[in-house]
């Protein structure tokens, strides 16, 4: 481009007027390369070609100082003008084509949520959850709007909270109701050290509890156990209980059977046949076992009731003295009840499954039959 020079016109209003059309004409060039670029590189290079050093309107207000003062006067906040206008056009270009380009990313990176019937959504399996933890979570629910906590514990287990706090004293036969896993130190006898084991029952639970709280109190406590067990299409040797307890005062069987009942309608929606007989544990006074009807061959008999048409579910009762004692309560004061509901036998009954060993199979196809996520 053609450099305005001061020195070839005539007089003073010449000069101003070739120097006004000279700006109009940069501005025109400018904005006419600037509407044709699409990239931001092309910019950049524009913005320097006419404001950069060597630029055009750099060199127009370098040629300034060679004006005289009245020339400078008009002709300088022009220029400085133009040149605020480019950068400014600059800016803006630059800031559009920055836009279209995160738009075009974004426009390819789209996600369609909504897809299900194409070969994208074919591809991936959708989980769901495990009927255990299905039927676990609805429990859960039903016992924290009755006012129960929730409670875990160990695994591994001493004697102390699986056995002995609930009154099962060393060499008591109830011992052997539950077949044990037991851990030895090879280094000691199993008289030198204090003997761990597999919890067989999720009651060490209750020990935990009570020792931890001042009564009145109420919890669940749903966990794995674990019992050195032949298996069979009711029995497995890792299996799930939900523990329950709750302490008071003039707490009676009668408010132990409400909360059975209303825990079963809850889950089965309807009315289930139940029957409530008595049964020993050292750790209720009286005990109870109430069992359900066999929701897999209506109670005719079958390889889950063991052909009686009866599944033994929730084992319950009165605790006993000695086991409020053991966690530091006064049975004088105090009394509650217990129970330790066979949590992967209700799940059996509650979808008619008629083999215990399918809950633990991890076997998709069983799996993927219940509910999703
Ligand atoms: C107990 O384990 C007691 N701790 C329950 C209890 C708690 C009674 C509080 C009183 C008060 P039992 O061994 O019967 O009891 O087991 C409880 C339930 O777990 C059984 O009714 C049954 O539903 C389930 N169960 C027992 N053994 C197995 C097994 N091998 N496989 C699957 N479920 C089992």
């Amino acid at each position: 481009m053609k450099i305005f020079c001061p020195y070839k016109v005539k007089n003073i209003y010449e000069a101003v007027i070739n120097m006004t059309h000279d700006l109009e004409k940069i501005k025109h060039d400018f904005l006419t390369k600037l509407h044709s670029l699409t990239k931001e590189a092309d910019i950049l290079n524009l913005k320097s070609e006419f404001t950069g050093k060597t630029g055009v309107v750099s060199e127009l207000l370098k040629s300034l100082k060679d004006m005289n003062p009245e020339e400078r006067k008009s002709f300088g906040p022009k220029a400085n003008e133009l040149k605020d206008f480019i950068t400014e056009q600059c800016s803006l270009f630059l800031a559009k084509i920055e836009i279209e380009e995160i738009n075009k990313k974004l426009a390819l990176d789209r996600i369609d949520i909504s897809m299900t019937e194409n070969i994208q959504a074919k591809s991936i399996k959708s989980g769901g959850y495990h009927p255990r933890t299905i039927i676990q979570q609805e429990i859960e629910d039903i016992f924290l709007s009755m006012g129960f906590d929730v409670l875990d514990g160990p695994h591994i287990e001493d004697e102390f909270h699986n056995f002995e706090a609930l009154n099962i004293p060393a060499d008591h036969p109830a011992r052997d109701m539950q077949d044990t896993f037991w851990f030895h130190d090879p280094q000691k006898t199993p008289k030198e050290t204090k003997k761990y084991l597999l919890r067989t029952h999720t009651s060490n639970i209750q020990v935990r509890g009570m020792l931890s709280r001042k009564p009145p109190f109420r919890f669940i406590a749903p966990g794995v156990v674990f019992r050195s067990e032949r298996t069979d299409a009711s029995h497995e040797m890792v299996f799930t209980q939900l523990e329950g307890m709750m302490v008071g005062k003039d707490i009676s069987v009668s408010n132990l059977i409400y909360f059975m009942k209303t825990i079963l309608k809850e889950i089965f929606k309807r009315d289930v046949e139940v029957r409530l007989r008595p049964g020993f544990f050292p750790f209720v006074e009286p005990g109870f076992e109430l069992d359900i009807s066999c929701l897999i061959c209506g109670g005719k008999g079958c390889s889950v009731c063991k052909q009686i048409g009866w599944v033994e579910l929730l084992p319950c009762g009165m605790i006993h003295p000695n086991v409020l004692k053991a966690g530091g309560i006064d049975p004088e004061e105090y009394n509650g009840f217990a129970f330790g509901l066979g949590l992967d036998r209700l799940v059996m009954m509650r979808y008619g499954i008629d083999d215990i060993r399918h809950l633990q199979s991890g076997d998709l196809r069983f799996n993927s039959q219940f509910k999703l996520f």
